[in-house]
C-alpha cells in the first residue's frame, strides 16, 4: 500500500496553513494540551497498544473527548532513553495511512512527529498543520524545505545522540536552537510558526532533564513558545519508584512547573487529567478566573 502512496515533496501550499492554526490555538492564551497518539509496536509507554488502525482513530477520538487542542501522531518510536528500532520510510507511511486522514477529520490541528521529509511531506499533504521534529531540522536536510513549502508549523526539539554529564544542558540546548532557529530563516520559516522544545529524556541524565526544567525561563527567553515533554518518562519513574503506567503525579508536577516557568504547549498521554491540573494552575498564577490574558 505504501508503493504507491504519493510521497513527492509537493512545493505547492498544502491545504492548511499551519501558521494560521498555530497562531490561532496560541491566540486561546491559555495552556495547549497536546495529545500524544503513537502508532507503533514499540513506544516506550503505549508501544502496540495503537498500531491497529481503528483503535488508534478510537484513541484519538478519545484523547479529543478529553480536551486535546491538538494530536500529535507518530509512527516510529523515537524511544528517547535510547533503544529505538529505525522504521523504514515504506512502514511508517503504510502504519499512518490509515489513520492519519480519519484523525484529520476529527477537526483539531494535528501535528506529524517524524524524522523524514517525505513522511512530513505526505502528513502535510493529508491536512496536517505542524511537524514535530524530534531532530530540530538538523537530520533531514529537507525538512525546513518542506516545512517552509506547506506552510507549516514546526516543533523543533533538541536532541543529542548520547548525555555527556560533564555538560551545561541549557547552554547547550540553546546553541543547539541557534543552529535550528539559522536553518529555520534560510529556508524562510517565520518565527512565529516554531516552537522550541528542549527534548526532555532525549540524550540527557536526571539532572539535565531536572535543570532544563528548573531553568526553563532561559529558554522561554529566546522568544519562541515552548513546548515541554514529559510525560510517563523514565526519570519521573526513577525519582518516584514508579512503574510507567504509574507516573502520572510526576507528569503533572512537571508540566505544572513548566508552565510556570512560561511553557505554553504541554505534550502528554494522559489529556483529562493534565488539562485539569494546567487549567487550575494557570488561573492559581493568574490569581482571577478566567485567567484571561496571561499565557
Ligand atoms: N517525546 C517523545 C516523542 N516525541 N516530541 C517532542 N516534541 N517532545 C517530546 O518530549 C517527545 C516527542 C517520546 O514519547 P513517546 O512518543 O510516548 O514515545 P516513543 O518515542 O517511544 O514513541
Amino acid at each position: 500500500m505504501a508503493t504507491r502512496l504519493d510521497t513527492r515533496i509537493t512545493s505547492a501550499l498544502g491545504p492548511a496553513s499551519g501558521a494560521d492554526v498555530f497562531a490561532a490555538l496560541l491566540a486561546k492564551a491559555r495552556p495547549l494540551v497536546m495529545g500524544v497518539l503513537n502508532v507503533t509496536p514499540d513506544s516506550f509507554s503505549d508501544g502496540g497498544r495503537f498500531l491497529d488502525p481503528q483503535a488508534a482513530i478510537a484513541q484519538a477520538r478519545r484523547l479529543v473527548g478529553e480536551g486535546a487542542d491538538l494530536l500529535d501522531i507518530g509512527a516510529e518510536s523515537t524511544r528517547p532513553y535510547g533503544g529505538a528500532v529505525s522504521v523504514p520510510l515504506d512502514e511508517e507511511l503504510a502504519r499512518l495511512a490509515p489513520v492519519l486522514p480519519g484523525v484529520i477529520t476529527l477537526g483539531i490541528p494535528v501535528s506529524i512527529d517524524t524524522l523524514k521529509a517525505r513522511v512530513a511531506a505526505w502528513a502535510l499533504d493529508q491536512g496536517a498543520a505542524i511537524v514535530n521534529d524530534v531532530w530540530g531540522l538538523q537530520r533531514d536536510p529537507e525538512m525546513a524545505r518542506v516545512v517552509a513549502a506547506h506552510g507549516a508549523a514546526v516543533i523543533i526539539m533538541h536532541n543529542r545522540e548520547r548525555a555527556d554529564p560533564a555538560i551545561d544542558i541549557v547552554a547547550d540546548v540553546s546553541a543547539f536552537f541557534e543552529r535550528s532557529l539559522a536553518i529555520a530563516v534560510r529556508a524562510g520559516i517565520a518565527r512565529e510558526r516554531i516552537a522550541l522544545d528542549p527534548g526532555i529524556g532525549f540524550g540527557k541524565t536526571i539532572e539535565h532533564n531536572l535543570q532544563l526544567l528548573r531553568r526553563l525561563d532561559e529558554i522561554v527567553a529566546i522568544g519562541c513558545r515552548v513546548l515541554i515533554g514529559t510525560s510517563r518518562k523514565s526519570f519521573l519513574g526513577t525519582i518516584a519508584g514508579r512503574d510507567v503506567e504509574q507516573r502520572l503525579g510526576g507528569t503533572i508536577a512537571t508540566n505544572v512547573l513548566a508552565l510556570a516557568r512560561g511553557a505554553s504547549v504541554f505534550r502528554v498521554h494522559d489529556v483529562a487529567p493534565v488539562a485539569d491540573a494546567l487549567a487550575v494552575a494557570a488561573a492559581t498564577l493568574a490569581g482571577r478566573w478566567p485567567p484571561t490574558t496571561t499565557t
